[in-house]
């Protein structure tokens, strides 16, 4: 016999591969674990007896002689099936997407970095010519939307857009996934928002700014990812972790939601033994305080292992300058030879303004062409330190309106961040 499972606590991506898996070989049962997700849960009580899952139970484990994993490569992520790790003349096929190293040693490994794990299975079927039915494409659709919010996460890859496109071709609907994804969110997930809006946490750390949370809960709560997602985005931070401790289990859930340019949530879980992207992730800490598990996660976010990208590995150097006396006509010429939209104003080695060309524009008359620079320049400008992180800048230059950002360290000028410099790192290009 052979078998295909995916992950438990079964996600769309989870069960849209295990779907695809079963297709793919034909022969293999479908094993649905019997922990899901909410959504999930409400998705198979409609399409039932469209999807012959089988239950764990029901399988005889000893005549398995294939095992299809799919969406999880590590045996602590699958469903009571230990028994099987053991036997050494178990036929086992892996099909993920994960980064996170594997455990389990398969005959034949699909294993890429993919927004999702059913993006690797369309392929295969559409290369196969699989003709699928409205409602396959549906389900697959909807397991490549949730795993790359809806194709934005920066884990989506070309691939991802490809295999949504074939199903979209496929007809898949749109509209029964916008009603399937929709999250759950009732008044059970709206008072633990809410409370955790009446006391938010802002703290400053490395560069960024965090949003963290704690929360007494009672057995398993539907949703909470999706409230840490609203409490990051309400708030307004660059992360925000919450902390809920199940009273009923004895245990601590973690969940961290950031912006997909800062911090990595997913390496973060993974040094609490959890798992997850660059944009969210969660880990289950069991026995432990709250403030325990804060601590631990404080030091986790700390680690310099994980730091990202600095403003002194941004920043322009040396930095041109001129003096407060120099003559607005000459700035221009400077600015002209530079290639610059603005330069620092510098007294010997002392800051004292900045002079863009957006002030030039205010010149009018020849008199004033002649007038010294430290007569037009700003004198109120905003710097940064080498330590900042390129979220903080982003952040500086967006809320001023400025193009540049001297960087100061002991009260020297040791370089400039621009807006190009920004938007270098915002896409990923290189710089010259
Ligand atoms: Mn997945």
């Amino acid at each position: 016999m052979q078998i295909v499972i995916p992950h438990k606590n079964v996600d769309f991506d989870a069960l849209a591969s295990l779907c695809a898996a079963s297709m793919l070989y034909g022969e293999a049962k479908a094993v649905l674990p019997t922990s899901l997700n909410p959504n999930v849960r409400a998705f198979l009580s409609l399409h039932k007896d469209v999807f012959p899952f089988e239950a764990l139970k029901n399988i005889d484990l000893e005549s398995v002689e294939r095992l299809i994993v799919v969406d999880a490569n590590r045996w602590n992520r699958l469903e009571a099936i230990g028994a099987l790790s053991k036997r050494t003349d178990l036929d086992i096929h892996l099909w993920d997407h994960h980064p996170d190293p594997a455990d389990i040693n398969a005959s034949f490994v699909r294993r890429e970095p993919m927004g999702a794990a059913t993006t690797l299975l369309v392929e295969s079927l559409v290369e196969k010519r699989f003709e699928l039915s409205p409602i396959h494409a549906t389900l697959f659709l909807t397991g490549i939307y949730e795993d790359t919010g809806h194709l934005t996460f920066p884990s989506t890859t070309p691939r991802d857009l490809r295999a949504a496109a074939a199903l979209l071709e496929m007809h898949a609907d749109l509209k029964v996934i916008q009603a399937i994804l929709r999250p759950t969110y009732g008044p059970r997930q709206k008072e633990i928002l809410f409370t955790l809006l009446a006391a938010p946490k802002r703290i400053r750390f490395k560069g960024y700014q965090l949003g963290m949370g704690r929360m007494d809960i009672e057995g398993h709560v539907p949703g909470l990812a999706e409230v840490v997602s609203m409490y990051r985005h309400i708030i307004n931070v660059d992360a925000a972790f919450v902390i809920f401790r199940d009273i009923k289990n004895n245990c601590c859930m973690v969940i961290g939601r950031s912006g997909a340019d800062s911090l990595d949530v997913g390496a973060v879980m993974r040094l609490l033994g959890g798992g997850g992207h660059a944009g969210a992730g969660s880990a289950m800490v069991k026995s432990a305080s709250p403030e325990g598990v804060e601590t631990w996660l404080m030091e986790a976010i700390g680690d310099n292992r994980l730091l990202p990208i600095q403003i002194s590995d941004l920043m322009s150097f040396p930095v041109e300058s001129v003096p407060p006396d120099m003559s607005m006509r000459e700035v221009e010429a400077v600015l002209d030879r530079l290639g610059y939209s603005g330069v620092v104003v510098m007294e010997g080695e002392k800051l004292v303004g900045i002079i863009s060309r957006r002030d030039l524009s205010k010149v009018r008359d020849e008199g004033r062409w002649r007038s010294p620079v430290k007569a037009f320049m700003s004198r109120n400008v905003i710097t940064l330190t080498p330590r900042d992180s390129v979220a903080q800048a982003m952040r500086t230059l967006v809320k001023h309106d400025i193009g540049r950002l001297p960087v100061v360290e002991n009260g020297r000028v040791i370089g400039i961040v621009s807006r190009s410099d920004a938007m270098i790192y915002y896409y990923d290009l290189i710089p010259e």
